[in-house]
């Protein structure tokens, strides 16, 4: 996106539950901000939404569910519900010939005891944009 030019964005809720985005760092009402403590609607499953806004400030963002997953390990940000955003400066975008934005993100999780009866999640695979170590059988 190219900050101060007006966007249009749709999102489709595709999961089985109330979703909703939040755009961190973007200077936007608090209707679509994505924050539903500050009043962003949620989205309901197999509902879409559209929202019309003018990207500032300028940089790498991302933006991300807000949804509280609880105990599943399978829902909300746990199931990777997040994205990037870039917002190009107005004036002078910069010089550089690539950008390269990495998600690491950890999948299938559960939970496992500890023998003080606290539980912490553990995760079978990880990757780098969706990809895991070894995806690819060679480099170069
Ligand atoms: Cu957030």
């Amino acid at each position: 996106m190219r900050q101060g030019q007006e966007q249009t964005i749709e999102i489709r809720n595709s999961s089985g539950d109330p979703e909703v985005v939040h755009w961190p760092w973007l200077f936007l009402p608090p209707e679509i901000d994505g924050a539903m403590e500050e009043g962003t609607p949620m989205i309901p499953p197999g509902s879409s939404v559209r929202y019309s806004l003018k990207p500032d400030p300028p940089g790498f963002r991302w933006f991300h569910t807000h949804t509280f997953a609880g105990k599943d390990l399978t829902k909300a940000q746990y199931g990777g519900l997040h994205g990037f955003l870039l917002i190009e400066p107005r004036d002078n975008p910069g010089r550089y010939d690539q950008e390269v934005f990495l998600a690491l993100h950890d999948w299938g999780g559960h939970f496992e005891g500890g023998g003080d009866g606290y539980m912490n999640p553990v995760y079978d695979v990880s990757t780098i944009n969706g990809k895991m170590l070894g995806f690819a059988s060679r480099c170069g």
